[in-house]
């Protein structure tokens, strides 16, 4: 409860950061973008958003923090791309909630045009449990989403229980391989099959695959041997602070 309360202060006051952390090339080992992350310290103590984020959605506080989320990250990212990065691409996560709103392609458009971020420099983040609330509706948005021209990736993908039909009807741009399956990828022969399996789903439907929570140099060369498309993960870069991560592109190049 008290929880609850700091955190709606919190949204009040914008108390939040938020993070990048690096997307890259598997095969240049160049960055390509970053995902955008939400930190939030509490009374000096760090909360992790797997904590907050569901309590927000229980709440009702979700919209006017995935409001903020969204402007703030477009804000940064416009930032970003002004340093010369034309084609940097910033990926925010985006609860099922907030997507299923019926005003949030409107949203995604003003924020756009507000921040003067260009669509082709923005991702965003969903998971299956978008197609929960309403399918068609579900369908529908993608679509009008990928008419203005930003990225779609699913996110935590091979999570989920949804079937795998939607993809052909869902105009999306890339899977993100959840971290689950990477974490002991090497000693994992179970692992080892289903990440080459979505690998391989991602070429045949033309969608880029992302691997998440890659670490070691071990799982790297897996992922290379098995044509992954980009990496993501403590390997290359923990979640950064803006400035930081600003010096992680500058100096990669
Ligand atoms: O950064 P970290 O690994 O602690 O994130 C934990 C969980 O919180 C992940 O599932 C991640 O997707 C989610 N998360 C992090 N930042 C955001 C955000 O800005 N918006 C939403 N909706 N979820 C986020
Ligand atoms: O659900 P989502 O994929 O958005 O969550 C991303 C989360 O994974 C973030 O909380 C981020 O901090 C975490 N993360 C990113 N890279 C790694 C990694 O290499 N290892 C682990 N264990 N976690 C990671
Ligand atoms: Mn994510
Ligand atoms: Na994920």
């Amino acid at each position: 409860q008290q929880l609850i309360e700091d955190m709606r202060i919190a949204i009040e006051m914008a108390q939040f950061e938020l993070y990048f952390q690096p997307q890259m090339s598997l095969s240049s080992e160049k960055i390509i973008g970053a995902e955008v992350l939400i930190r939030w310290q509490r009374n000096g103590q760090w909360i992790s958003p797997s904590e907050f984020i569901p309590l927000a959605e229980r709440a009702g506080l979700i919209d006017k923090l995935g409001d903020w989320i969204l402007y703030t990250a477009c804000q940064k990212a416009k930032n970003l791309v002004s340093l010369g990065w034309n084609d940097l691409v910033i990926a925010v996560n985006i609860s099922p909630l907030q997507f299923g709103r019926k005003d949030f392609l409107s949203k995604v458009t003003k924020v756009l045009k507000d921040t003067g971020l260009k669509a082709k420099n923005l991702e965003l983040e969903v998971t299956e449990g978008v197609i929960i609330y309403n399918e068609n509706e579900a369908i529908e948005t993608l679509a009008q989403l990928k008419k203005l021209g930003v990225h779609l990736a699913i996110d935590d993908f091979g999570t989920g229980y949804s079937s795998l039909s939607y993809l052909r009807k869902f105009n999306i741009d890339k899977l993100k391989i959840d971290q689950s399956f990477i974490q002991d990828i090497e000693h994992q022969a179970a692992d080892q099959s289903i990440v080459r399996t979505i690998i391989e789903l991602g070429r045949n439907l033309e969608l880029k695959v992302i691997a998440e929570g890659v670490e070691g140099p071990e799982q790297l060369e897996l992922l290379a041997s098995m044509g992954c498309d980009e990496i993501q993960g403590f390997y290359f870069s923990h979640p950064l602070p803006e400035q930081d991560f600003i010096d992680f592109v500058k100096h990669q190049r």
